[in-house]
């Protein structure tokens, strides 16, 4: 488990808490359940969801040193979800009048570093003050587990079929895996998936934690799903654009600028970019990953190609049972 060290000095009141947050992260990883992992050996339960201990300790540090502002907005996904394309929606729809088509930050950075994201462990606590408004960030915590100070903010949140999350993510954990484990097959992520133990997992009641908020509050929440979102993209664009506070003028719609954003954050165009073939992101001290693993197929139901028909099955029921009565339907 590799994750940062308590400073050796505390020099300041901040130093100090932040010495007694790496404290109470040792304390709890030694207390709570663990899991077979994904990526490294084990992962650890907290709060009812398994994470890789870095995800726990900046949990702590987020609580503390997170100050959202009333205009963020924050886009909230399970893990291989569409995380990365709603990312370069948003970040093209907020920023329509300030960059050409033509050279567009996205063209030279991707969407990755179009925005933060919030869950990586960072200490000195990371400075966004300077950020324009609305200031975006990314999340895979679920919402249960976030901070008020966050959950009053605006929340774009994305689902997909859980049966195509499950190979997405298998293929992008295999490749991110510490090579002193033995390779991961997918029997072992499916059952684990099954079971809940994934990270950022259990899948459905990430998903319900924020279906639920955004019943309770729908102008807080914009509920989308990756399914919905492939078929009728520049339909999904508009109300994206809506939500956000950033509607399309008559002028923009009659100009095609709407489909001139799906074309821009197309898997297609996207994935072809040099930034995403060879560039690499980084995640805080410990994860180091690959643009291009972030674009695999980009279709709906390429689970088809992997999962037996009992797998199927055995997914599908977990579905209609976890979400019985909450109103959520999901597309297979
Ligand atoms: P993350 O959770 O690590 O951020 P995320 O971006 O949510 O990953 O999911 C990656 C999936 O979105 C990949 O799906 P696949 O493995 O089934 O192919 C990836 O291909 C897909 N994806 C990335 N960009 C796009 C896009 N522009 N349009 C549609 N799907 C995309």
């Amino acid at each position: 488990m590799s994750t940062s060290p308590p400073l050796t000095k505390p020099e300041s009141k901040e130093d100090a808490d932040y010495n007694k947050i790496c404290e109470e992260h040792r304390h709890l990883i030694e207390i709570v359940p663990k899991g077979n992992g994904w990526m490294e050996k084990h992962l650890y339960n907290y709060n009812g969801f398994w994470f890789h201990p870095n995800y726990i300790k900046n949990h702590l540090l987020l609580h503390i040193y997170f100050k959202s502002q009333p205009t963020d907005i924050f886009l909230a996904s399970f893990m291989k979800t569409g995380t990365t394309w709603l990312k370069a929606l948003m970040f093209a729809t907020i920023n329509r009048h300030r960059y050409t088509l033509s050279d567009h930050f996205l063209l030279h950075h991707g969407p990755q570093g179009a925005f933060p994201y919030l869950d990586i462990e960072s200490y000195p606590p990371t400075d966004f003050t300077h950020l324009p408004a609305p200031r975006m960030f990314a999340t895979h915590y679920p919402r249960t587990l976030l901070p008020p100070c966050i959950t009053s903010c605006k929340f774009v949140y994305i689902c997909r079929d859980p049966k195509d999350v499950l190979i997405s993510k298998w293929h992008f954990m295999s490749n991110q895996r510490s090579k002193d484990l033995p390779p991961f097959s997918l029997d072992e992520a499916f059952e684990l998936f099954c079971q809940g133990i994934s990270d950022f997992g259990p899948f459905w009641e990430h998903v319900l934690s924020y279906w639920r908020a955004s019943l309770e509050s729908p102008d807080k929440i914009l509920f989308l799903k990756y399914e919905e979102m492939m078929k009728q993209p520049e339909v999904a664009l508009r109300n994206l654009a809506a939500f956000m506070g950033k509607p399309f003028t008559a002028e923009e719609l009659e100009k095609g600028v709407v489909e001139k954003i799906v074309e821009l954050c197309s898997f297609e165009n996207l994935s072809n970019l040099e930034v995403n073939k060879k560039g690499v992101v980084k995640f805080g001290k410990v994860f180091e990953v690959e643009n291009r693993l972030f674009f695999r197929k980009g279709e709906i139901g390429d689970w088809k190609n992997y999962l037996s028909v009992e797998m199927k099955q055995r997914i599908d029921e977990i579905t209609d049972e976890k979400f019985k009565g909450s109103g959520l339907i999901l597309e297979s």
